[in-house]
């Protein structure tokens, strides 16, 4: 056999057009899937116009026998989510740390699958739960694919593989009721966190905003892991990935988010479909952390501990290429369900560390596949096919696509020239960084892994005081939900240990005491035979006291691309009040709805009519980022008599959005609950500046929306 000749890439290759499988619905009569063309699709064959259905009908059997087959398992953790195509466009090359030829090359655009998750919840579950969002990102490489599995949260819950099974079964529904769906907030996920206290890390980032993300596209996303980069020569340095979003990173209020999971639980799928439709394509920067190997034990935690960063203090995070999102799947089944990450889809000039946490995933994903998918040619999904032509001697299993010619099915052989040839490294062949291992085989955890509250110290304090109070009242609130005493008391143990005032809010909003000697309630991390004294936790010595990265406040606030204002109104509106609004707001590529009590049109009070996107039915203040209210004293005065205006002023008052009224709304703004709020005489500057525009100004309404939220409003936690 001659060596296949490698077909160019083209720029910018969509998968679809990789896609043996795509059929249109259009331009074809309706068959069986053997082709036969179906003349009656309404009606099943009987004995009769009455009779009973025969056994005969091979049509009705068919179709139904494929219908009761539809579902698959679903993935047994992030179960919810939603993805779509793009293309990943390096900056520079890369050379000195990678040869990994995606890293490498300018001039390729390569195509990306990206899928966010949640993590708890099941496939039909709430957008907004309160979680950790998988960010999965498929690179389709000339080399093969590069998956890169990772999360919006840059550290783990657990030190090792061997624990995620528990941490599973603790934070799913619990097994006897399967009650709370999509929710950390119950009984059993506390007792176990209360009784592994390398979580702490990761309880800070759950427990604060970032785990209730305003939208997909505004959120970091993390390889977590300690990965290599390895260059030409086989030199090897640490590197930890990150995406960094362009709108900035943004959240929404924990009473919002549970609001938004009844208004519409697709929120957030929803709105990374609609952003992509309109062409306002989601954007990250691709950063990456190097760590030369001689600074590997210069930190005070270990690279290869997963729930540790490495502050971008002590090393900055270097931008090296751009990832949007530019098109949306064509079947969500095909595409999104089907995908099929796994951390060890790797290519050359990329590979893993020691962490114990990625070696056990290792394992995991393609096990996962096989249960979910059904077979182990997964790989000839279309949305899982490499664009890099793939030749092994692999064979058969269920459901096998490619049609292998020829009789030689192994290496070496003679019958077929050798082919396929293995690859020499130089030829793209990969091979493992040849690390120098040298160990007992031991069950154990590293004395280096041990420090379990420094960074959770460090997270806490790097939060903003809102921020703060955020964490404050989540912890309120998820132990609130816990009905077991011993559970809470431990859990405010661990989080005294992080920081004591922390703990003394939260014990105070439980109604409890933090206890004086934790230390003796938990470290469970060890096995039966262990000593205790060698694997308590500690408190390590700590290289920085804040970090600027880590506080949502420091985010990117730029731009009102993509947010959702309603100007809520009626007959008789000032037509200009609204224009001016609407043509400032749209400029800045925001997405402006007319909301009214009735859809249709209404009457401006120069005789126009205008269009009505939503009704008071289906608007809901949570779903929008801004609101406004426009001139026109009759439509104020109708808007007076409903509940609807008040109630979604007072809800976005307390939820700290961006409000702006014109001339006579300001009847609006003074009949709220919400102006009672502040002392009488707050000057309109003030106002302003907690994202109160009582004079219609779109130039401040718009630097308002781009704050995206006025947490100072809010009022403080117990
Ligand atoms: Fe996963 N994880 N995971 N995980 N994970 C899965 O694979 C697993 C972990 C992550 O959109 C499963 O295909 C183990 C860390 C994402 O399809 C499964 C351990 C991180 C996704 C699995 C971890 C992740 C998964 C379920 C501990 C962040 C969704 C379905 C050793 C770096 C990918 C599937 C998608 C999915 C196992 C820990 C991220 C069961 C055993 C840490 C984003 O294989």
């Amino acid at each position: 056999m001659k060596e296949k000749k490698k077909a160019p890439i083209k720029k910018n290759k969509k998968i679809e057009d990789l896609s043996l499988n795509t059929v249109s619905t259009e331009d074809h009569f309706l068959t069986t899937n053997q082709g036969l063309r179906i003349n009656d699709n309404q009606n099943s064959l009987k004995a009769g116009v009455r009779g009973p259905t025969l056994l005969e009908d091979f049509i009705l059997r068919e179709k139904i026998t494929h219908f009761d087959h539809e579902r698959i398992p679903e993935r047994i953790v992030h179960a919810r989510g939603a993805g779509a195509h793009g293309v990943f466009q390096l900056y520079k090359p890369l050379k000195a740390y990678t040869k990994a030829k995606f890293l490498n090359d300018t001039t390729i655009q390569t195509p990306v699958f990206v899928r966010f998750s949640t993590v708890a919840g099941s496939r039909g579950s709430t957008d907004l739960a309160r979680d950790v969002r998988g960010f999965a990102v498929k690179f389709y490489t000339e080399e093969g694919n590069f998956d890169l599995v990772g999360n919006n949260i840059p550290v783990f819950f657990i030190q090792d593989a061997i624990k995620f099974p528990d941490l599973i079964h603790a934070v799913k529904p619990e097994p006897h009721n399967e009650i709370p769906q999509a929710a950390s907030a119950h009984d059993t996920f506390w007792d176990f966190i209360s009784l592994m206290p390398e979580s702490m890390h990761m309880i800070m980032w759950v427990m604060s905003d970032r785990a209730i993300p305003r939208s997909f596209r505004m959120m970091e996303g993390f390889g977590i892991h300690t990965f290599r980069l390895i260059n030409e020569q086989g030199k090897s340095v640490f590197v930890k990935f990150h995406f960094k979003p362009l709108l900035g990173v943004h959240s929404v209020a924990w009473d919002e988010a549970q609001k938004i999971s009844g208004k519409n639980s697709d929120f957030h799928r929803q709105d990374l479909f609609d952003a992509i439709e309109s062409g306002i394509f989601p954007e990250w920067e691709f950063g990456i952390q190097i760590i030369p190997e001689e600074d590997e034990h210069k930190f005070d935690f270990d690279l290869l501990d997963p729930t540790k960063i490495v502050p971008e203090e002590l090393v900055p995070v270097t931008p090296i290429g751009k990832l949007t999102l530019n098109r949306n799947p064509d079947n969500f089944f095909a595409e999104t369900e089907q995908i099929a990450f796994h951390p060890g889809h790797l290519v050359s000039g990329i590979d893993f560390t020691n962490d114990p946490l990625l070696q056990g995933r290792l394992f995991s994903y393609t096990d996962t596949q096989l249960s979910r998918l059904g077979s182990p040619n997964f790989h000839e999904i279309p949305i899982n096919r490499p664009i890099a032509p793939s030749h092994n001697n692999q064979r058969d299993a269920k459901m096998r696509q490619t049609i292998n010619k020829g009789r030689v099915a192994y290496d070496p052989n003679s019958l077929s020239f050798g082919c396929p040839f293995q690859a020499k490294i130089k030829e793209g062949g990969f091979a493992s960084y040849t690390e120098k291992i040298d160990g007992r085989k031991i069950r154990e955890r590293s004395p280096s892994f041990l420090d379990h509250f420094s960074q959770a110290t460090l997270f806490y304090k790097s939060q903003s005081e809102p921020e703060q109070n955020h964490i404050i009242n989540a912890l309120s609130f998820e132990l609130g939900k816990v009905t077991v005493e011993s559970i809470k008391i431990r859990t405010l143990g661990l989080l005294n240990q992080v920081d004591k005032t922390l703990a003394e809010k939260v014990a105070k909003a439980l109604g409890l005491k933090v206890p004086t000697k934790p230390e003796t309630l938990m470290n469970h991390s060890f096995g039966a035979d262990a000593d205790p004294k060698k694997f308590q936790s500690q408190k390590g010595k700590k290289t920085i006291e804040k970090s600027e990265a880590l506080s949502m406040a420091n985010t990117l606030k730029h731009s009102i691309k993509t947010r959702r204002i309603a100007i809520i109104t009626t007959d008789g509106c000032d037509e200009k009040s609204i224009e001016a609004m609407k043509k400032a707001l749209t400029e800045g590529d925001a997405v402006v709805k007319i909301v009214a009590p009735t859809l249709g049109k209404i009457k401006g009070k120069n005789g126009t009519f205008i269009d009505v996107d939503e009704s008071f039915l289906t608007f809901s203040s949570v779903l929008f980022d801004a609101l406004y209210f426009p001139s026109g004293a009759k439509a104020v005065k109708t808007l007076l008599d409903h509940m609807e205006p008040l109630n979604a002023l007072d809800e976005a008052y307390r939820h700290c959005k961006p409000i702006a009224f014109d001339e006579d709304a300001l009847e609006l703004w003074n009949a709220s609950y919400s102006s009672k709020d502040l002392p009488k005489k707050t000057a309109p500057k003030e106002l302003a500046a907690i994202g109160l525009i009582l004079n219609g100004s779109p130039k401040e309404f718009i630097k308002a929306i781009a704050k995206h939220r006025f947490w100072t409003r809010e009022k403080k936690p117990v």
